[in-house]
């Protein structure tokens, strides 16, 4: 490998930054039942506990996505919160209000026909934004399961228009610091329509709602086949990009572990964030990256580091794309040389350098292999069922 691809790959693993999501550390299931692990975390401490020992190993995952509902329940104080985390080295990332759980949503929350329920929703909308300054978090991350199960079940019109109000008032509670990314999904829990189904739907809202505001790509959340780079190289045109959450697919929104199916699909989604770049002098836009899976059979600790060194290798890989030389051929129509351009980038053996980037920063240099090494998972595995059992 050459002195600049070297280079490439460091200077990308440089602002490279993934948060954690609190949910991936505990037991996570589908509708079908639980299995449940010694090791899954309890509360927000453990959750907390769990990212910082990632970050530790990883080198670039300082911050942690937390659930309102699920994770600010234990009567914390917001100062207790941050200090929490500071314990553990790291900081509370992306707040994401629940729009979902509670039994007045059952016809939807924002797009609710009922004033009084829409109204309830605006509010927890707004209480986790002021809980995100309170615990010193930039990013509200919105998604909504609102949606109808039945053709003719309520106007899709005035659903948009309630919703579009909503958002209004959400943008002008923001601080000057806070963004507000906004998730699509095509379908569930609702089958029939989704009232934010695409990226188009996300960008419209996003755009009305102002500038602080952005679409939130969840790579789980698009139809079979569906191009996300495209997707991806359109919000960028457009700076509306605002985050990823990061998993795999191979049927729906099956929340595996990111690069597992298809890796393919993420380096070039990570080819059009480098092109970006390379068309911009070297500015990166500001995207905010996060995992969002669910590891129902894996143990959490050890899913969430494979995800962050999949995704650091996609994202390196990508880098190694020379785009000038891309755009010569694609001017000069030359399409076989463009395409193994890409091709030769994906195919690259990456690991040396990724080593050397972690060790240049005193960190191993497989994160995986020293998770294993470390006692990490057996303390956490038998600290934990001992609690469990004094709690029962
Ligand atoms: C919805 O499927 C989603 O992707 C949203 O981001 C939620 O907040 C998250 O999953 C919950 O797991
Ligand atoms: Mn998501």
């Amino acid at each position: 490998m050459t002195e600049d691809s070297h280079q490439r790959i460091h200077n990308a693993l440089d602002h490279f930054k993934i948060e954690l999501h609190s949910w991936g550390f505990t037991d996570t299931g589908t509708r079908f039942g639980k299995f449940l692990q010694d090791g899954a975390a309890i509360d927000l401490a453990d959750k907390l506990a769990d990212a910082g020992e990632v970050h530790q190993l990883t080198g670039c995952c300082p911050k942690l996505a937390a659930h309102v509902l699920w994770d600010f329940q234990e009567g914390l104080e917001p100062y207790e919160v941050i200090a929490l985390a500071e314990k553990h080295g790291v900081e509370i990332g992306s707040i994401n209000p629940n729009l979902f759980q509670d039994q007045d949503y059952r016809l939807g929350s924002l797009c609710n026909s009922d004033p009084g329920i829409r109204e309830k929703a605006s509010r927890h909308v707004i209480e986790s934004i002021k809980l995100g300054q309170a615990v010193n978090s930039r990013i509200v991350s919105l998604w909504m399961a609102d949606g109808t199960n039945c053709p003719g079940q309520d106007s899709i019109r005035a659903r948009k228009r309630r919703l579009e109000t909503a958002l209004g008032g959400f943008h002008d509670a923001l601080a000057e610091d806070q963004i507000f990314l906004l998730e699509y999904k095509p379908f569930e829990p609702a089958f029939y329509h989704t009232d934010i189904a695409d990226w188009g739907m996300s960008y419209l809202h996003a755009k009305k709602m102002g500038p602080q505001a952005g679409v939130l790509v969840d790579t789980g959340h698009h139809y079979q086949s569906q191009k996300i780079e495209q997707i991806v190289a359109w919000l960028l045109d457009e700076e509306m990009l605002g985050g990823f959450h990061f998993n795999d697919r191979r049927y729906a929104d099956d929340d595996l572990t990111l690069g597992s199916i298809d890796p393919y699909q993420i380096f070039r989604i990570f080819n059009e964030v480098h092109g970006y770049a390379a068309s911009n002098g070297g500015r990166y836009p500001a995207i905010e990256y996060r995992v969002d899976q669910s590891h129902n059979l894996k143990p959490g600790m050890e899913a969430m580091i494979e995800t962050v060194t999949a995704a650091q290798e996609l994202y390196a890989k990508a880098a190694l794309v020379d785009h000038e030389c891309l755009q010569k051929h694609q001017e000069a129509g030359k399409v076989v040389d463009a395409e193994r351009l890409l091709k030769k980038a994906f195919g690259t053996d990456v690991s040396g350098p990724l080593s050397e980037w972690r060790e240049g920063r005193g960190l191993a240099p497989d994160p995986f292999i020293a998770l294993r090494k470390s006692e990490y998972l057996e303390r956490i595995s038998s600290d934990r069922k001992e609690r469990r059992k004094k709690k029962r």
